[in-house]
């Protein structure tokens, strides 16, 4: 029988084959990265996903497990031939114990985070995708946003996991001891692996106590250098939860996409920060930065008014054209010179090519990290780079970022669109090393093929 035919005998999943139907699970968020053809499977429980995985290795069929396909290095995007796994189905949340909750792959971070906030709590990851994004694919990915300063990633927030591993077996660690030193740590291993080593069906998530306040400052910094001097003096703000950066030209990019105008001057550099303190406390923020332009936002709403500059800075560089998308850290003290030489080899390259290219810069401050988001000019023909210019323009950027002592990848990870830099990030050695641990996991590399190790 073929995979489709066994895939079909598997309660609890339904199989997608129709080219409409599955048209969706084959390209990314972005539109750069397509995949397929490819069959989709949608389990709803556990033991159907194992079942899904044991037929896939029984037929010698790759498998690519699927959340809510928000990932933005083509970590999810199948290969020809293979089975892509959506694990949306699988949306369950237990009860909290323990501080944490047993939540299926599939359960958005929206879903999470209401959850926990009907308990006086928080999931502590805030992603702008997290209406569909899942907790599997956080876990998956180690994701991080906005909150990190305050959370970590996704690895500190899991407690535990199930996952199907390549042959169908389950690893089954949704409650170990919360003392438990016997031997490697297999949840660890799982967490950032990008569905290379086992698909993941249930996170034991760790949940905090909500901030009973919060207060959200953006302020306008004549220029990035001016923005980085002021960040110890920033972290000293009362109950720093984020702090956020967007370049000018990027806050004005989100101003024109939601037709509001900023209530700053975007000529600069912008900081966000969030705080869970009340606006007293935050107007400390006037004695730490005396003459700093500032707009305040303490209501719901009035937060989520000056957070949607930098939150929907993603949506607002889509609706402009198909981006190359470069998730970079620096260390704080290179940060601006790092910058600076990105942009200038950027423009080098884009010249070279007489291709106009709009460099759209955003990030997570705290971290040294910068989503560098390089969109083709309005003329270009639709709206794209043409692939040979894309990799030469992320080449320039990933060759400054690495000779300024930083990372090719600080949050999205490899997936396939960074695959080719990470021996130069992590060395031979240990890419021989991860090679050796996809091998043990994954004997016969089905899980994911071409992403992260090949
Ligand atoms: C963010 O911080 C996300 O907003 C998306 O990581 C970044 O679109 C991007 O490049
Ligand atoms: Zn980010």
């Amino acid at each position: 029988m073929d995979v489709g035919g066994a895939l079909r005998e598997i309660a609890d999943c339904s199989v997608l084959t129709d080219a409409g139907a599955v048209a969706g699970y084959l390209v990314d968020w972005t539109g750069r990265w397509r995949g397929g053809p490819a069959i989709v499977a949608r389990p709803r429980t556990a033991p159907a996903v194992a079942a899904v995985v044991r037929a896939c290795a029984a037929a010698g069929v790759p498998v690519v497990p699927q959340g809510g396909n928000t990932g933005l290095v083509a970590g999810a995007v199948p290969p020809a031939g293979a089975v892509v796994v959506s694990l949306t189905g699988l949306d369950a949340i237990g009860e909290v114990s323990d501080g944490a909750v047993v939540a299926g792959a599939g359960v958005t971070l929206a879903a999470l985070e209401s959850f926990a906030a009907a308990r006086g709590l928080t999931c502590g990851l805030a992603l702008a995708s997290g209406e569909s994004a899942t907790v599997g694919g956080a876990a998956a990915t180690n994701a991080g946003g906005a909150e990190v300063l305050r959370y970590g990633t996704a690895r500190a927030r899991i407690a535990g996991l199930r996952a199907v591993l390549p042959d169908g077996a389950v690893l089954d660690r949704r409650r170990p001891p919360v003392k438990d030193n016997t031997g490697y740590d297999l949840v660890d291993q799982l967490v950032g692996s990008e569905g290379t080593l086992a698909v993941i069906t249930d996170v034991t998530w760790r949940l905090e106590p909500a901030p009973r306040e919060r207060t959200v400052l953006a302020l306008a910094f004549g220029s990035l250098p001016d923005a980085v001097a002021a960040v110890p003096r920033l972290r000293g703000l009362p109950g720093l939860l984020a702090l956020e950066w967007s370049d000018g030209a990027a806050v004005a990019r989100v101003a024109a996409h939601i037709d509001s105008p900023a209530p700053l001057p975007t000529d600069g550099c912008w900081v966000f920060a969030e705080l869970d303190a009340p606006l007293s406390e935050a107007s400390e923020v006037a004695e730490l930065l005396p003459d700093q332009r500032i707009a305040v936002g303490v209501g719901a709403e009035d937060r989520a008014r000056l957070w949607r500059y930098r939150a929907r800075t993603t949506e607002a560089v889509n609706a402009a054209g198909v981006p190359v998308k470069l998730d970079v850290g620096v260390p704080l003290p290179r940060f601006a010179a790092a910058q600076a030489a990105v942009v200038r080899a950027v423009r080098e390259v884009a010249a070279d090519a007489a291709f106009p290219v709009e460099p759209v810069l955003f990030g997570h401050l705290a971290e040294g990290n910068v989503h560098v988001n390089l969109l083709p000019g309005a003329s270009a023909p639709d709206r794209r780079f043409p692939e040979e210019l894309a990799v030469r323009l992320e080449a320039a950027v990933l060759e400054q970022v690495l000779a300024h002592g930083g990372t090719i990848s600080a949050e999205h990870g490899i997936g396939r669109a960074k695959r080719a830099w990470l021996e130069r990030q992590r060395g031979g050695a240990q890419v021989a090393l991860m090679r050796r641990i996809k091998a043990a996991w994954d004997p016969a590399g089905l899980l994911n093929p071409g992403v992260l190790v090949d």
